[in-house]
């Protein structure tokens, strides 16, 4: 059996040795040596380039390194009936949680206004309310935004979840579907956008999402650039609606040089890394796919192409 990878060139060597030590008779390749095409039953992907996967006319499954498969599924030449499965690892939603819990903690304690007073040399005493009279939303309460709730009730906030059907979880405030929505963002005072990018949500944080916000609200996106109105945003921000922004993805990424993002003093800038999978948590799942292939059972966490994720 083989299995082709692409993805950054310094991420195949360690690819390669996870999987080979834990599947020694997996064949892994990287993409430039391929070999001959229809040996291929695998592909572990991160954005490879479109039409790139019709090539291999033997494929059992496309696994995706990343849990976002929207880039994958923008390709109209995907092979037909192949399963594409997402990224779910625990390491990957851990990082994530941290990710989230830093932000929502710089924003809550009011951490980028404190930096500020201290560039300009200014003592100016900000009280902050204790961490359970801070109402936190999620958008999205999947892998992700479940564990990042998770790590947002630890630490004593107050959290709701918004997601496209009901989804109950212990001690988080649920809203659902498009009628969800206002009360979702009429109780949030840090909105945490944790949303696959699909044709729903493309361009949901929009200037009328924000008006739907107490105003003073923060943002933290760490979902998909294509969910975000950039424009309205810095709007947003210059009108006071928003009092400050997360963003760790963008509609072009790398970020620009000439976006008014990277100098905006309301704006924290992350380089699309609030999680990275890494192949010594994430290979489990890769093996356990191949694993469930070779043995004719019914494969976990397979992307539904109809919804988008
Ligand atoms: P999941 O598929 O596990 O969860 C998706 C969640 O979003 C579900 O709760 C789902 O609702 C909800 N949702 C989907 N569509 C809608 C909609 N139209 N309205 C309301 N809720 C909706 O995904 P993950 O948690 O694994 O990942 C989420 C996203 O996080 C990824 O797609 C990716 O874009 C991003 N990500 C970003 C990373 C980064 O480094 N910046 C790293 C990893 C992921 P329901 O429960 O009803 O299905
Ligand atoms: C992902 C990402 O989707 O890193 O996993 O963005």
């Amino acid at each position: 059996m083989a299995l082709v990878f692409y993805s950054d060139s310094d991420r195949f060597e360690p690819w390669r040795d996870a999987l080979t030590a834990a599947v020694p008779d997996l064949e892994v390749r990287n993409w430039d040596e391929a070999g001959d095409p229809a040996e291929i039953d695998f592909a572990l992907v991160w954005l490879p380039p479109q039409g790139a996967l019709q090539r291999f006319p033997n494929l059992k499954a496309i696994l995706n390194l990343g849990a976002g498969v929207d880039a994958l599924l923008k390709d109209p030449s995907l092979p037909k009936g192949v399963p594409i499965v997402r990224m779910v690892d625990d390491d990957l939603a851990k990082c994530m949680a941290e990710y989230v819990l830093l932000h929502v903690l710089r924003c809550h304690r009011e951490q980028p206004a404190l930096d500020a007073q201290q560039r300009a040399k200014q003592w100016r005493i900000v009280a902050s309310p204790a961490a359970c009279h801070r109402r936190v939303g999620v958008m999205g309460l999947g892998a992700m935004g479940g564990e990042a709730a998770r790590h947002l009730l630890a630490v004593g906030f107050d959290v709701a979840s918004w997601t496209r059907s009901a989804k109950p979880m212990p001690g988080v405030e649920g809203f659902h579907g498009a009628e969800g929505l206002a009360p979702f963002l009429a109780r949030t005072e840090i909105l945490v956008c944790l949303l696959p990018l699909t044709a729903e949500t493309r361009g949901i944080l929009d200037r009328d999402l924000f008006r739907g916000l107490p105003r003073g609200a923060y943002l933290i996106n760490a979902g998909r650039g294509g969910h975000q109105v950039e424009a309205d945003i810095l709007q947003a921000l210059d009108e006071g609606q928003l009092a400050g922004a997360t963003l760790d993805v963008f509609a072009t990424e790398p970020l620009p040089a000439d976006s008014p993002f990277w100098t905006h003093p309301k704006v924290t800038v992350t380089p699309h890394n609030a999680s990275i999978t890494n192949p010594h948590s994430a290979v489990r799942h890769v093996v356990e796919s191949i694993r469930r292939v070779r043995a004719g059972e019914p494969l976990r966490n397979v992307v539904d192409p109809a919804v988008g994720y």
